[in-house]
């Protein structure tokens, strides 16, 4: 399977955030922290290259702590200013806030020195679907940016202001151009940031039992009641398919239904959290 994914919209809105981000003071990039290194797009890391940024570990009520935390350490030592968070709840805003004005601090201050005070401009960017308009609603304590679980919800630019003097830009996700890595396009797939008609479901859902089959193999067998993941793909979906009773009667298996519910269960954890990528994934370009 190879995914490529690279509609109209996402070419607009990268001109559209080229134009932006001459009008903002910083950045807030949005990554889910079930695939921080997937999330990252070369094409943002251009367009951010001369703002101060703030990275958001989001999603992070998906994963374990102690597995976030691996990134976390990563991001201190090469000097990244990142928050842990979970858009939904709002519990980081407060961290968020005063981040922002940290890594601001030094314009503040040349606004304050002249007897002015300084409004931060912050555009949010990241992947589709990663939590960006949600964050902005749970920063600005009401539902003014749409959301939705699935890929490009956002198809436009829109400002929100805070009362703290704060006015953050939500703009729609986008993928890079390419995927030279196909393991990131794949995670970003698992995650439900690539749009589902893109990748077959059941070719997603083979990919999902030959990553439980490398990982996490317990959980896997737990749900679906298996000895083991068997080798061959076709008796993994016809045990799973059993399991779980999706049946067509005399004519075997439903498979379709067994593919939709495997991805289904993995987006909402119910074979655990998990988290797809680590650190020493990292490889250099
Ligand atoms: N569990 C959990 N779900 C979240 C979190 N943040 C966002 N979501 C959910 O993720 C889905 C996508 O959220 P959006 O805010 O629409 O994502 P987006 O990045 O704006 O997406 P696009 O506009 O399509 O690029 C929604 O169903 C949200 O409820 C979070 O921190 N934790
Ligand atoms: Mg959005």
């Amino acid at each position: 399977m190879h995914i490529q994914w690279y509609p109209g919209h996402m070419t607009k809105a990268m001109r559209m955030m080229q134009e932006a981000v001459k009008q903002v003071d910083c950045i807030i990039y949005v990554l889910d922290s079930r695939a921080v290194y997937s999330c990252i797009n070369p094409k943002f890391d251009e367009l951010i290259k001369n703002k101060p940024v703030l990275y958001i570990f989001g999603k992070s009520d998906m994963v374990e702590q102690d597995d976030i935390k691996k990134w976390a350490k990563t991001f201190s030592a090469q000097g990244k200013n990142f928050v842990i968070a979970d858009n939904l709840s709002g519990k980081q805003r407060g961290i968020i806030i005063d981040k922002l004005k940290k890594i601001n601090a030094e314009v503040i201050e040349k606004y304050a020195q002249k007897g002015a005070k300084k409004s931060i401009r912050a555009m949010v960017v990241g992947v589709p679907n990663t939590g960006k308009s949600t964050l902005i609603n749970s920063l600005c304590l009401s539902k003014k940016t749409v959301t939705g679980n699935r890929p490009g919800v956002t198809r436009g630019k829109q400002w929100v202001s805070l009362a703290e003097g704060v006015e953050l830009l939500d703009t729609p996700g986008a993928v890079p151009p390419a995927f030279e890595d196909q393991t990131r396009a794949l995670h970003l797939a698992f995650i439900g940031s690539i749009k589902d008609e893109i990748v077959p479901y059941d070719e997603l859902a083979i990919e999902i039992i030959n990553y439980f089959r490398q990982n996490n193999t317990q959980v896997f067998c737990g749900r679906y009641k298996l000895q083991n993941i068997p080798e061959d793909n076709i008796e993994a979906f016809d045990s799973i398919a059993q399991n779980r009773g999706y049946l067509l009667g005399k004519r075997g298996y439903d498979y379709e239904r067994t593919a939709k519910a495997l991805i289904s269960d993995f987006r909402s954890q119910k074979l655990g959290k998990i988290m797809l990528d680590y650190p020493d994934d990292i490889k250099e370009a």
